[in-house]
């Protein structure tokens, strides 16, 4: 007899059909109160320190701090951002959205717009800064807001079914190349993008390949957003350096699996 309690989530068959067709989802209220206050507390205190193990991508004054304040692994330096870097209700959330047998975690990351001279994030794909083969197989983002969102602080915006148009080159977010110029035959010009505002404690989840943009930050507040990178189980490395997989001895080909990768969340036999 199986003791297992499936995991209760928000995610609906609208939510499922939704991210299957268009390659992103809203899902309204994924936290509770109460986590979104304690997520707060915790988020700021990774983001303020400076930790051993995770990697703070630029620095107060660099171009790319312009863009994002960036803080990579935060689980690995703050244990109250495991709770959340490793919350059943976001990877169950995940499997239910992809439809694959198994999430693991690959890595998370504080994204935070801050205000003062910032630049949009350039429409670009995940996928292809990602050390992994299987383009196609569905790794995904879940990207929490903890503040409202809107065109006036950094909320995203993605183009509908641009999952489907392949893996694309990396966009360089310091002087950025216009995305929609790699895309064959004009498919993009049939589906416009769609702006995403949303209310703190929500998030959105987008599929890798799926073209994303977030505004410019133009208020005095940071934009403080926590994302969580998840991969269906089976995934496999593709030998290309990448900061979460150096040192760790893995070969190209091999899966990404192991105490830095769990698996969060599986199919019921
Ligand atoms: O938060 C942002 O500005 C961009 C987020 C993003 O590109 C992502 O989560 O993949």
């Amino acid at each position: 007899m199986s003791t297992s309690m499936k995991t209760q989530t928000p995610i609906t068959q609208e939510h499922i059909d939704f991210y299957q067709e268009n390659g992103f989802v809203k899902v309204v209220g994924m936290l509770t109160p109460g986590e979104l206050a304690e997520l707060r507390v915790y988020l700021e205190e990774a983001m303020q320190s400076e930790g051993e193990n995770s990697k703070t991508t630029d620095q107060i004054g660099g171009s790319y701090y312009r863009v994002l304040n960036q803080k990579v692994n935060l689980w690995r330096y703050h244990a109250g951002m495991g709770k959340y870097s490793f919350h059943p209700r976001f990877a169950q959330s995940a499997l239910e959205l992809t439809g694959a047998s198994g999430i693991r975690f690959f890595h998370d990351h504080g994204l935070w717009k801050m205000p003062e001279d910032s630049k949009a994030t350039p429409w670009h794909q995940d996928t292809p800064y990602w050390p992994v083969n299987d383009a196609q197989a569905g790794m995904m983002s879940i990207w929490i807001t903890l503040d409202d969102v809107d065109v006036n602080n950094g909320c995203m915006a993605f183009v509908p079914k641009s999952h489907n148009f392949g893996k694309l080159t990396g966009i360089d977010f310091l002087n950025p190349q216009n995305i929609f110029d790699y895309v064959e035959g004009g498919k993009e010009e049939k589906q416009k993008p769609v702006i995403v505002p949303l209310k703190a404690g929500s998030c959105t989840f987008h599929n890798g390949l799926t073209f994303h943009y977030a505004h410019s930050n133009v208020t005095d507040k940071p934009r403080r957003v926590l994302a969580i990178i998840f991969m269906p189980d089976g995934i496999t490395y593709n030998g290309k350096e990448h900061m979460v997989t150096d040192g760790l001895g893995f070969v190209a080909g091999q899966p990404i699996t192991g105490p830095r990768f769990p698996l969060l969340a599986k199919s019921e036999e």
